[in-house]
C-alpha cells in the first residue's frame, strides 16, 4: 500500500490565523524552558495518535502536513483527516451555554436541548457555571448525582485523558461518591462471558503471534472481523505491524476464508473464499458444523476430556435429544443461509488441517452477544487445536494490531482517577439510557442484582453517545431527566448539541502528552508534542480541569502540584526505572523529548508466543482461571444465575429482531459496522468525507437486487425507517453485500432535521436513529448495535440540508 502525504491547507484558508485569536489557549508556563512546552512555529514535529505515529509539518504556526512515521508499514490514509480535524469548520471555538438554561437555570426548557440555540460566554462564565452545579449537586441530591461514565474514544495520550481527569475532578475536586461505567460497546459481551468460559477476557490479550500465524497455519478463518479495517487504528497508538503479517499470510497461498454478510476490505485484500452468513445466525452455523464432527465422528474426544467441561451437558442440546431438534448441517442451513453441504464442507476443512479461528466484535454486539463466541470456543475445542501453534481461536486479531509480538518495553502509566470515595458505584455502560429512565429501581449484572442510582447531572468528556449508543429517539427523551449536561469535546458533535454546557477542548495536537506506541505490541514509547497552540479558546484538558478543582477548592489535592510538563516526566521516568530492572536503558528524558520516541527490543520468545501452549503442555499445573481450570462448555455458575436469556451452555437463541426471523417485521437487516473511513464518529467533519459521501450524506451499501425492487440507484438519497426511527443515506448499490443487508456505518453524526424532537428525520445517516437499546442479556448487558431491522426506500421529499457539519448560530 503507497503512503499518504496529506497536504490540505487551501480549503480550510478561511479559518487562517485561528491560533492567533486563542489568546487563552496558552499554556501555563512551564519549568521547563519553554522550548520544551511550546508548539513549534516552523518545523517538523513527530507526534502520534490513535491512527498512526506521523511527522506533521508546521509553518509561521499552522500544520500544513502530514507525513506518516517513516517505519510504519502500513500508514492510515485516515491521518490525512486527523490533520484536518484541527481546521474544521465544525470545532468548537467558544465556551457556550444553551440559551433558556442561561437565562432560566437548571432544567429549564429541557425538549430544546438539541434545538442549536445557544450562547457564547466567557470561560469563566463557563467554569463558574460548571462549579457552582457540581456544588449544587452536592449539596442537595447527595452521592452519586453526577454521571461521570463518560464513555469513548478519547485521544491518546497519558496525561490529557479526559475520562480519568474528570473522574478526577469528582473524586478528589468535588469529594463526592461518584457514578462510572463497568465494560465498553466493544466487547460488552464477550468480556463477561469469557472469563467464564477461559477465564480470562480473551478480547483483550495477546493473541498466538503473527509469525506463528503465518509460519503455521494453514486455513485462516476470519469470521465477523475486517482487521484490514479495523486495525488501523489503536487504543493508544498505532503501529500497523499485522499488515505486514497479512500481507506475508497472504503470500503463502493459504486459504483464508471470510465468513460476513459482506465482502470485508479483508477479503478483498487477502483474495478470501467469502461465506455469505445472514447477520446474527453464527451460532447456528457453529452448531451446524459442530453437529458434523460429531457425527462424522471427527472432534478430537481426547482434547474434549482433557482440556474441557460439561461437553457431555452441551452434548444432548448439539443431537437434539433434550429439544427434538438435531442442530445439523441442514437445521443450520434454514436459519443462516450457508448452504448444508458447505456447512459440512467448512468442518472438514477445517478439522482436518491446522485451523486459526479469528473473530472480531460484530457477532457479540448483538442480542445474545453471549452466545457466539462461547460457541466458537465450543467448535475450536473439538478441532482440537486450541494451544497448538497457529490453530485454536483469536478474538482479537483484528484489534489494535493484537498478534504483533510484545517487546520487553516499560509498561507506561497515566493518569488515574485519584480514587473513588466510599459508596461509588458503575454501571454497565450501556445501561446509561435505562439508568436515567428506571432511577432507584434494580437491574441484573453477571449474577448480582443491583439499583441503578438517581443522576441530575451527566458530563461528557472525550465520547459521543449521541452517536454510540443506540436508539436515538428512546435517548433524547431519557436525557430529558438531566438537569445539567456538560459536554467537553473540540467538535461539534450531536453531544455537545444537546448539552447545556459546552466547553472548547482542545485537540490531542494542541498540547503536549506521551503515550505508548501498540497496545499489545508496545513498540515504542512517543512523545507526543503538540504541534500547534489550541485554536480559538480551546483550552487543554488538563488545564480545564485543573481551574475546576480549584474553583472547588481543591486544586492542590488536584494537580499533586504538577503541570502538564511534569507529569509527562514523571511517567516517562517510571517507565525508565521500571526498564532499567529488565536491563533495558531508556535515554534520558530531555534527549528522548527532542527524539520524539523510544522504540523497545523484541525479544525470540515473544515472537515464538502460542497462547495457551502452557496449558495443553500440562493442564494441572497451568490451569486455567475458570472454576474446573478447564475450557467450560458449561458453567455451573451461569447455570445458579437461573437466567433466561443466558443459558449455562452456547445455545442458539433468536435475538429480539433478525432477517427473516419468526415475525420479522422489516425485510432488511441494516450492517452497522465500523467506518473505514473514520474512527467512529471522529474526522467526521473533515476532508476524509470528500472521498466517501453521497449526495452529501452518509453512504450506504446496497444490494441491486434490493436496490432494483426499490427502484433506486447509486447516488440516490434513500430513508431507511423502522419503528424506532428515520434517517436518510445516500445509496451506493454493490455485488459486495448480500440480498437483504444493508450497510450504514455506525458514526455518522446525527442531525436531526427538527433539533431536539423525539422522532425527527436525521438528514445525515446516524444508524442508531434505528437501533433497539437494550442488553445481550442479564449476564453481560452489553450493547446490541448490531440487532436491527428495518425497510428503505428512495427519498422522494424535499430534501433537507445537512447542517451537522458547521458550528451552531453564534458558535
Ligand atoms: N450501532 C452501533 N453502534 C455502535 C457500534 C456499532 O458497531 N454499532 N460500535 C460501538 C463501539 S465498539 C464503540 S467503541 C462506540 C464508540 O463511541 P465513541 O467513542 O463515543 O465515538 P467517537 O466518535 O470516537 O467519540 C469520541 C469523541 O471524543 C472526542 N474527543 C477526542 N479526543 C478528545 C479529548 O482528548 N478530549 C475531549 N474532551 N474529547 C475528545 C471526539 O471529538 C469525539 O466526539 O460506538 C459504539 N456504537
Ligand atoms: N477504521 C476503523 N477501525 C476501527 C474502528 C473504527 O471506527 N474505524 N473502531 C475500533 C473499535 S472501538 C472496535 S470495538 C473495533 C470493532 O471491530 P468489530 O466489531 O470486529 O468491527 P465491525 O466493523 O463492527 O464488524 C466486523 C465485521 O463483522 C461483520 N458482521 C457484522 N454482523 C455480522 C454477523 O452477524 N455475522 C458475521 N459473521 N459477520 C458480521 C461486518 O460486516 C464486518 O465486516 O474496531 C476498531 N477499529
Ligand atoms: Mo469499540
Amino acid at each position: 500500500m503507497s503512503k499518504i502525504i496529506a497536504n490540505y491547507t487551501s480549503r480550510r484558508s478561511f479559518l487562517k490565523g485561528a491560533s492567533a485569536l486563542g489568546a487563552l489557549g496558552v499554556l501555563a508556563p512551564s519549568i521547563f524552558s519553554p522550548r520544551f512546552a511550546q508548539a513549534a512555529v516552523n518545523g517538523e514535529v513527530l507526534s502520534g495518535c490513535h491512527w498512526g505515529a506521523f511527522r506533521a509539518v508546521v509553518k509561521d504556526g499552522r500544520w500544513t502536513e502530514v507525513k506518516p512515521w517513516e517505519q510504519d508499514p502500513h500508514p492510515s490514509h485516515q491521518l490525512a483527516g486527523v490533520m484536518d480535524s484541527v481546521y474544521s469548520p465544525s470545532r468548537i471555538k467558544y465556551p457556550m451555554v444553551r440559551r433558556a438554561y442561561l437565562e432560566k437555570g437548571r432544567g429549564a426548557d429541557v425538549e430544546d436541548r438539541g434545538s442549536n440555540d445557544f450562547v457564547r460566554v466567557s470561560w469563566d462564565k463557563a467554569l463558574d457555571l460548571v462549579a457552582q452545579e457540581l456544588k449544587y449537586a452536592k449539596a442537595t441530591h447527595g452521592p452519586r448525582s453526577v454521571f461521570t461514565g463518560t464513555y469513548g474514544w478519547k485521544s491518546a495520550g497519558k496525561i490529557h485523558n479526559s475520562r480519568s481527569l474528570l473522574r478526577r475532578l469528582i473524586n478528589r475536586g468535588l469529594q463526592m461518591p461518584n457514578v462510572t461505567h463497568t465494560g465498553d460497546y466493544s466487547t460488552g459481551a464477550s468480556q463477561v462471558i469469557m472469563p467464564h468460559v477461559m477465564g480470562t477476557l480473551e478480547v483483550y490479550e495477546q493473541q498466538t503471534v503473527w509469525p506463528v500465524v503465518v509460519e503455521n497455519t494453514e486455513v485462516l478463518v476470519v469470521w465477523g472481523a475486517d482487521p484490514i479495517k479495523t486495525n488501523q487504528i489503536d487504543w493508544l497508538i498505532a503501529d500497523h505491524d499485522s499488515y505486514t503479517y497479512l500481507e506475508e499470510f497472504k503470500k503463502t497461498g493459504k486459504k483464508v476464508i471470510c465468513i460476513d454478510p459482506l465482502k470485508s476490505k479483508t477479503a478483498e485484500f487477502m483474495d478470501a473464499e467469502w461465506v455469505q452468513v445472514k447477520p446474527q445466525t453464527d451460532v447456528a452455523l457453529m452448531l451446524g458444523m459442530a453437529h458434523t464432527l460429531f457425527v462424522e465422528e471427527l472432534y478430537d474426544v481426547d482434547f474434549m476430556d482433557e482440556y474441557t467441561a460439561g461437553f457431555d451437558k452441551f452434548l444432548p442440546y448439539l443431537t437434539g435429544e433434550t429439544d427434538q431438534t438435531p442442530k445439523s448441517a441442514e437445521w443450520a442451513s434454514e436459519i443462516c443461509g450457508v448452504p448444508a453441504d458447505k456447512i459440512k464442507e467448512l468442518a472438514r476443512l477445517f478439522m482436518g488441517n491446522r485451523t486459526m479461528l479469528t473473530s472480531g466484535w460484530s457477532l457479540q454486539r448483538q442480542h445474545h452477544g453471549e452466545q457466539p463466541h462461547w460457541m466458537l470456543v465450543t467448535l475450536a475445542s473439538m478441532l482440537g487445536q486450541i494451544g497448538l501453534p497457529g490453530g485454536g481461536f483469536g478474538l482479537s486479531y483484528h484489534y489494535s494490531n493484537g498478534g504483533t509480538p510484545t517487546s520487553d518495553g516499560p509498561a507506561l502509566s497515566g493518569m488515574n482517577d485519584g480514587g473513588a470515595m466510599e459508596g461509588s458505584v458503575s454501571i454497565p455502560v450501556a445501561r446509561v439510557v435505562e439508568m436515567l429512565e428506571r432511577p432507584g429501581e434494580e437491574y441484573d449484572f453477571n449474577g448480582t442484582r443491583y439499583t441503578f442510582p438517581d443522576i441530575k447531572i451527566a458530563y461528557w468528556a472525550g465520547g459521543n453517545p449521541f452517536h454510540h449508543h443506540q436508539d436515538r429517539n428512546r435517548m433524547i427523551k431519557a436525557w430529558q431527566k438531566l438537569e445539567t449536561v456538560i459536554v467537553q469535546d473540540y467538535q461539534w458533535t450531536a453531544t455537545a448539541r444537546f448539552a447545556d454546557i459546552v466547553l472548547p477542548a482542545a485537540s490531542a495536537y494542541e498540547r503536549n502528552d506521551i503515550e505508548a506506541m501498540g497496545s499489545y505490541s508496545n513498540k515504542a514509547t512517543v512523545a507526543m508534542k503538540k504541534i500547534v497552540d489550541p485554536v480559538f479558546e480551546a483550552r487543554s484538558e488538563y488545564d480545564i480541569f485543573v481551574d475546576l478543582a480549584d474553583r472547588l477548592g481543591n486544586k492542590e489535592a488536584y494537580t499533586d502540584g504538577r503541570d502538564e510538563m511534569d507529569w509527562i516526566r514523571h511517567y516517562y521516568e517510571q517507565a525508565q526505572k521500571q526498564a532499567a530492572s529488565k536491563n533495558l536503558e531508556m535515554p534520558a528524558f530531555e534527549k528522548f523529548w527532542e527524539d520524539g520516541i523510544v522504540v523497545h527490543p523484541i525479544s525470540q520468545a515473544a515472537k515464538e508466543y502460542v497462547r495457551y501452549a502452557d496449558f495443553r503442555e500440562d493442564p494441572l499445573l497451568e490451569p486455567l482461571g475458570t472454576p474446573t481450570g478447564k475450557i467450560e462448555i458449561y458453567s455451573k455458575n451461569i447455570e445458579k444465575m437461573g437466567y433466561d436469556d443466558c443459558p449455562p451452555h452456547p445455545m442458539w437463541m433468536e435475538p429480539l429482531e433478525r432477517l427473516d426471523g419468526p415475525d420479522a417485521k422489516f425485510p432488511i437487516h441494516v450492517n452497522t459496522g465500523h467506518p473505514n473511513d473514520r474512527l467512529h464518529s471522529q474526522l467526521n467533519g473533515t476532508i476524509l468525507r470528500e472521498g466517501y459521501a453521497v449526495a452529501d450524506r452518509e453512504p450506504c451499501m446496497i444490494n441491486p437486487k434490493d436496490a432494483e425492487a426499490r427502484g433506486i440507484k447509486s447516488g440516490d438519497v434513500i430513508r431507511i425507517f423502522n419503528d424506532r426511527g428515520q434517517t436518510l443515506a445516500g445509496a451506493i448499490v454493490s455485488e459486495d453485500i448480500m440480498p437483504n443487508v444493508i450497510r450504514l456505518y455506525e458514526g455518522g453524526w446525527y442531525d436531526p432535521v427538527e433539533g431536539g424532537k423525539v422522532g425527527s428525520l436525521c438528514a445525515y445517516g446516524d444508524v442508531n436513529t434505528l437501533t433497539p437499546d437494550l442488553g445481550t442479556s442479564k449476564l453481560a448487558q452489553g450493547n446490541c448495535g448490531h440487532t436491527v431491522i428495518a425497510d428503505f426506500e428512495k427519498f422522494e421529499g424535499e430534501l433537507p440540508d445537512v447542517k451537522v457539519f458547521t458550528a451552531p448560530k453564534n458558535g
